[in-house]
Order: C-alpha cells, then structure tokens, then sequence
C-alpha cells in the first residue's frame, strides 16, 4: 500500500498500524454521529445531521489529499474533516451547539449549523495564510450541490498555476498547480442542475478535480428511481469518459464499504487528476444512513425492512471490521476493545465541549443575576424583578438571550429610579459584547476593505480627445492585466472577440488565453470559477454577459459568495469582481434592471453602478487593491458614447460608496444612478428653461450607501426629494429612499412628500416606444418633478394636465 506522501511501500506493521489508526477514526466519527443525536433529542444543540454511514470512503479520500488541496462537499464529511486533521471531536460537538467562538468552533464560530465545514485561509489578521502548507476546505453551504461551481474555480486555479507565467512566485497558493480540487455531493443533489453544469465545464477545462458521489440511494425520504435516469449516476455520465483523443473524464465505481479498493481508488483519481489534470468522478455506491438523514426525521419511515436489514449488514464500519478480521489485522476482541475506548473517549470531548460552551454563558448569567437583585432591592417593582429573576435563576443551561431578555424586561420596570442608568449601560455593553458574535464580518473590516483606497482621479491631456467609451474599458483592463499578472477574466465571448462590446478586444492575444478567457454559457459556473479561484489567491473578474442574466448566478453570489466573509468570521475570503452591463437597451431581457432584488440577494458583496466608462474602470481599479467582492454593473448603452481617455489608466480610482453631484441646484434634490442620469439630466436643462433648478446625485455605489451622508446634505438645501431609477416600483428605489429617510433622518428636510420614479413593474418592452412607455423618460421625470413644484407654487407652476 502506499503512503500518502511518500508513496513507498509499507510494511506489513506500518500498513496494520494505518488501517488501525483508520477504523479508530471511523469510530470516533461514528460515536460523535450517534451521540450528537442524542444531544438534539434531549435539547442541547437544535438540529443534527451527520456523518455516519459515509465514514470509510472518506478515511480513503483523505490519504489522497495532500497538503494544498481543497475539499469544496457537503455535510456528510465529518470524518474526512477529522483524517485530515481539522475537526476534533471537542470541535465537533462545539459545532453542534453553535459555540460562538472561533477557538471552539473554528467551523464558523457557531454561525453555521453542525456539519459545515470550513478550514482557515486566513490568520486572525485576515492575512492569507500558506495555504500549500495545510489541508483546505473551503467552507460548506447548505443548499444542495452549491458546493459545486464554487469547486470548479478550486480545480481551475491550479491549472492558471501551471500554465500562466508571471505568478510563480506565489508559492503561498500553489506549488506549480499541483493541488486537486476534491468535490463530495450526495447522490440525490447530483439531480441538480448546478451539478450537471460543473461536470460538464469541468470536462471542458480539464481541471484536476475528483468529484466523490456518495450514493446511500436517498434524499432524504425520496428513493433514486425519482432522482436519477436509471438510478445510477455513473452510468448515465459514461458520456463524459475521456478517450484518447479527446477531453473527458476518468469515471469510477467502488462500493463504499470496501476499504482497500477504495484506498486504490483514490490513489489512482488523485494521481490522475494531479499530474495530467483530468477531473475524476468517482461513484462510491452502497452506503448508508444508520440513523436517517437528519435529526428532524426517522428513516424507518420510508425505507422497507428489507433495506434497513441491508444498511445494518452493508454498513461500511461493520465491513470494515470483518475485512480486518478475515485479513488478520485485528482480532474481534482487540477491535471492540477499541470501541470501548472510543465511546468513552467521545462523551468526553462531548462533555469538555458542552462545558467550554456552557460556562461561559454562565458567568455572563450570575453577573447579570447580582447585578438584576441588588436593582429589585431598592426598586418599586421589587416584586416583579424578583420574579424575573428567579426564571433567570432556574435556567441550568442558560442561552444569552434569557439573559438580556430578562435584564431588558427589567429596565422598563424601573425607569425614572435610581439604578435605571446602571442596567442600560449593562445592557448596552452586553449586546455591543455579544452582537458581533453574530452580525461581524459580512463585509471586510480589515486594512484593505474599499475603504482602503485612496481615491486617485483620472488625469487628462489637455487636448484629450473623445474617444468611444469602451476604449476606456479596454484600455484600462489592458493596464490591470500587466499590472496584476494574478488578474484574469472569462465570459461568454469575453475572450476571442473581447466581449460583445469589445471592452476587451485584442487582449486575448496579448495575454494568452487563460487569461482573457471565452467561457461556456453558464453563470452560475462562471461565478463559481471566480469564487474558487479568489478562494487560491488569484484575482478573478467572472464576466456575466448582460445584468438580466445575473439571475442564473444570483443563487450563487447570494448563498455562496456573499456569505463567505460571514460564514467563515472572516477566515477565508473571495474577493470576485462580477462584470455585467444592463439597465437599458432593447427588449424584455436586454433592458431588465432588477436593482432591487440584486440589492436584497446579496448583502456581503458591494454593488456598484458606475454611469459612464471611466468611472466603472476606476471602480475595478479601487476593487484590485481591496479583498472584497464587488459587483460592478456597466451601462449597456454607453459603450459608444464619448469618454476622454484617462493618462493614468489601471491607477486612477473611483471612490466607493461616496455620492456624486453632478448638477446643482436649490429646488429639489434627485437622486438616481446608471444609465437614467443621462435621462435626468436632460429633463433637468429643460426643467431649468421654465426656471426650475434640481441638483442631481449620483450615488454610483448602491452597497455601500453614501457613507458621508452627502445626500442629507442636499436635501437639507432643496427640501425635496425624488428618487429615480429603472427597476421596478419599490424595488431599488425603495431602498434608496429607506437609505435617505431613515439612516440619514432627511424627513426632518422635508417640505414636500418624498418620490420615487421607477420603470413600470412589467418587463420593459422591445423597441424605442416599447422603452418610452416602460421606462421613466425625460418627459416623465419633468412632469414628476413639475407636479411636486406645482404643489408647492401653482402660480408659478400652472397645472399641465
Ligand atoms: C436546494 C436545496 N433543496 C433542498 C434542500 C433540503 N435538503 C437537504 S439535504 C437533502 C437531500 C440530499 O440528498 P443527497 O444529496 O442524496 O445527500 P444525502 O443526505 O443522502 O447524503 C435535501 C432535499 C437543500 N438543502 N437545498
Ligand atoms: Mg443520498
């Protein structure tokens, strides 16, 4: 047998001493699945779902992965997690609680239910670590097969290692593309769409990835013969089995009780994938589920006698054995002797965990107990506190929300006495102490988030000329790909002919075709290649065509990439650029400009609407030297519209989050963004012709929202407010006017009611009337903005209608 490292042969003590140390984890594993149950069902940790039953696969799939590999599965995989040495069982359990605290739960500090795993790419600086130097996992999502575009990039980045020249040098991530991807998804999930779409672009790129299915023959409740064409997933993707001459991939089968054919198994994908870079999938059928899918449900429920006597036979740990047995390993005695061992060895780490969790909440609860009786002493409510407090007492195994519920119920029974300052300073402290635990590092808090940059403006020649903005573009992209050799971008046509308004045309050529790269049609995927590929230190800008198919890619960016700062407290990060261009063109799905729900969706990743070329390319210029994700939205129809070429291209930066006025004036403030300022501002010169004067602010930067609160300002001034935009209506101007009204207190400003103008809450329709009747037009904002003057002065302002 051979090594994980080494690759020598064995002798026969040191391969019994392996397959030893193997079946002890599997027990551990198993323990932690069958006692972590148990802590639901008795109400200790909320929901349980587990790795037994999937144990043995997973102790061969660790000795394949070396140090630099990543792992991107699903919640099955606690016993890899602990082979490769990151998950313990004090940790395991700490997960099941959702300790909030990274030193106990370094999953993702109790933010994430049990059984999502995570490894950390970064120290507690947010400094990448060297990830070639560790085993990685990127950190798991719960919806189904979401593990899988993500897994993808994870594959990609070493093949853009290995064969992209100017970023040896970092060694942190790679060691000449020599790390694999390892995808695990159960057997159900591969029903999914997301799944068959990472499969096929993987063959196209021939990327080394092994993807494991484990297949227990249910999802849940629901039997194969309802997921998958002839109940076999490896069958039906024969297919993709590489020939000679062709791309492809290597397939295999093994029955995932079988330990050494499974050990051969994944050291011959692991080989493959590794040295030639072909993606692997290996089908690992007949496994089981001891104890059903989950706490939430019994599998005796939908599955016959005579499979549950099958499971109980076949279950992988009991082949195990009887293999160790019949191959003289081990006897029986010596391996139940073991088991022994381990069940104690378990309900202690179980016991250590539910105690590091516990006692500090207790503490928190006797202060706030000496602290809530010596207030009833002296208050009038003496009677009610106490009895608050005695609840608070009676709780043995307290959560902090008992705890500030019970101070905050008690500070309305004392207001106006004495000690009414000292429990609201306590409260206060409290929650600023333990808020955090749960709301920190959705965006980056750290030296080199987009507050970060110092804002360069564009320089000019004196006699620049005006040149077509997508000049500016292209330009500037050509000045960020040599700036930053770890740059690159890939779309649908982004590469041959330099995407379709040729923003990046002739630098395919230049920089190779790794680089500058064409991609297959499929979002989701292309987020998914940025997403692994910012995961490994690399500077992916994933290139949507056109905003209205953000959609195929929004469950992406909104479960994965979005929540990646927050789901890991910041130990791992991805910061993707998404390029799309949208708002207005022609037609149903080339005008679309859903704003609102892009906002909604993706909380975590900063959305920017830049209204004209030079300002998108200096958001991309700011977004380079920041490690956030950002998406940045073109205007569809400025492209041919003339820009000046900037000197300083690939320097000059676009502030984010800061506002833009671009018209003053003292009547009424408009707030908009994209391609609707050009729109505003005509009807503003005329509005101006019949002596109304509006100033005109672009926010450009919706996530985040003008953070000097600039647009208050205004408001101040002109007492009025209209919000334009081309979403639908309460869609993103909604949020702009939440944004104003309520976190920047303009109400107080008002004289006239705040407005917003969006499209209409249909689908814009095709051609130039289609737009005119659709979208808000000049004539439209005029009106809108005439009336609310009429209202003010209909003297001045007659009535138009
Ligand atoms: C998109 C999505 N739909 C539904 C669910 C609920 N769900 C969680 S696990 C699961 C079944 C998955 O079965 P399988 O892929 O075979 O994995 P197994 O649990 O059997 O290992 C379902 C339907 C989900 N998490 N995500
Ligand atoms: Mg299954």
């Amino acid at each position: 047998m051979k090594t994980q490292d080494t690759k020598e042969v064995l002798s026969l003590e040191d391969f019994k001493t392996e397959v030893l140390n193997d079946y002890k984890l599997a027990l551990i594993s198993r323990e932690c699945s069958l006692l972590g149950r148990r802590e639901v069902l008795t109400g200790k940790a909320k929901f349980g779902i587990f790795g037994d039953g999937k144990e043995v696969p997973q102790l061969a799939m660790a000795k394949a992965f070396k140090n630099g590999d990543f792992r991107s599965g699903y919640y099955r995989d606690q016993t890899f997690m602990m082979a490769i040495g990151q998950l313990d069982i004090e940790q395991f359990f700490a997960g099941l609680y959702g300790h909030a605290d990274l030193n106990f739960d370094p999953m993702s500090a109790g933010r994430q239910m049990g059984g999502h795993f995570a490894t950390h790419s970064l120290d507690e600086n947010g400094n990448w670590k060297n990830l070639t130097q560790q085993k990685n996992s990127s950190s798991d999502i719960s919806p189904t097969a979401g593990q899988m575009p993500r897994l993808l990039g994870l594959a990609q980045a070493s093949k853009i290692y290995r064969n992209v020249s100017g970023i040896e040098n970092k060694t942190n991530f790679s060691i000449n593309g020599n790390e694999v991807a390892w995808g695990t998804i159960g057997n159900a999930s591969t029903s999914e769409g997301l799944f068959f779409e990472t499969i096929n672009a993987a063959g196209v790129l021939q990327v080394p990835m092994v993807i494991s299915v484990w297949d227990d023959n249910y999802g849940i409740s629901v039997h194969a013969r309802h997921q998958t064409t002839k109940e076999n997933i490896s069958e039906i993707l024969k297919g993709f089995q590489k020939e000679e001459d062709t791309n492809g991939y290597e397939i295999f089968t093994v029955k995932g009780w079988d330990y050494a054919e499974l050990v051969a198994t994944y050291q011959k994908a692991s080989d493959i994938a590794r040295e030639q870079h072909v993606p692997v999938l290996i089908h690992v059928q007949e496994l089981t589920q001891p104890q059903g899918h989950s706490t939430s449900g019994s599998h005796e429920r939908y599955k016959n006698e005579e499979r549950l006597k099958w499971e109980a036979d076949f279950d992988c740990i009991r082949q195990m054995k009887l293999w160790m047995i019949a191959s003289d390993i081990a006897s029986e005695e010596e391996l139940n002797k073991m088991h022994d061992e381990v069940k104690k060895q378990v309900l202690e780490g179980k016991k250590n965990a539910w105690n590091n969790y516990l006692n500090p909440i207790k503490n928190e609860q006797k202060e706030a107990i000496a602290l809530l009786e010596k207030i009833a002493q002296s208050s009038s409510n003496k009677v009610f506190i106490e009895s608050l407090v005695a609840d608070l007492k009676a709780s043995k195994e307290p959560i902090r929300k008992e705890i500030l519920s019970t101070a905050r119920k008690v500070l309305r029974l004392i207001v106006g006495e004495t000690t009414q300052h000292e429990l609201a300073n306590w409260i206060l402290n409290y929650k600023e102490k333990v808020q955090p635990n749960f709301s920190s590092h959705l965006f980056s808090e750290s030296g080199q988030n987009v507050f970060s940059v110092k804002e360069v403006k564009p320089q000019y020649d004196e006699n620049a000329d005006l040149v077509d903005a997508r000049l500016v573009i292209r330009d500037n992209f050509d000045a960020i790909f040599s700036k930053y050799p770890e740059s690159l971008i890939f779309g649908e046509d982004s590469g041959h002919i330099g995407d379709v308004n040729q923003g990046l045309e002739g630098l395919q050529e230049k920089y190779g075709e790794l680089r500058v790269a064409d991609a297959g049609i499929r979002e989701a995927t292309i987020l998914g290649q940025g997403i692994g590929m910012a995961l490994r230190g690399l500077r992916p800008i994933a290139e949507i065509q056109y905003l209205d198919y953000l959609l195929y890619a929004i469950q992406i960016m909104s479960d994965d990439l979005a929540t990646i700062q927050y789901r890991t407290k910041r130990r791992q990060k991805a910061p993707v650029i998404v390029r799309t261009r949208g708002h207005r063109l022609e037609g149903i799905w080339h005008s679309g400009s859903p704003m609102g729900m892009i906002l909604n969706a993706i909380r975590g990743i900063h959305v920017l609407v830049p209204r004209n070329m030079t300002k998108a390319a200096g958001f991309y210029n700011t977004l380079l030297q920041t490690d956030e994700p950002a998406l940045v939205v073109e205007c569809l129809n400025g492209y041919r519209l003339k820009e000046k070429m900037p000197l300083n291209l690939g320097e000059f930066t676009t502030p984010i989050g800061v506002v833009e006025t671009i018209r003053e004036g003292n009547d009424l403030t408009i707030v908009s963004y994209g391609s609707t300022l050009r729109i505003i501002e005509q009807a503003a010169q005329e509005l101006s012709e019949v002596g109304i004067e509006v100033e005109i602010i672009d926010v450009q930067s919706l996530l985040p929202f003008d953070i000097n609160k600039d647009i208050v300002k205004s408001v101040a001034k002109t007492n009025r407010l209209l919000v334009v935009d081309e979403d639908v209506p309460g869609g993103a101007s909604a949020y702009i006017l939440q944004q104003i009204l309520e976190e920047q207190n303009a109400y107080q400003y008002l004289d006239s009611k705040p407005q917003t103008l969006a499209a209409k809450a249909h689908r814009p329709a095709y051609g130039t009337d289609g737009d005119y009747f659709s979208k808000p037009s000049a004539e439209d904002v005029f009106e809108k903005v005439y009336e609310i003057m009429n209202e003010v002065n209909p003297t001045k302002y007659p009535d138009l209608y």
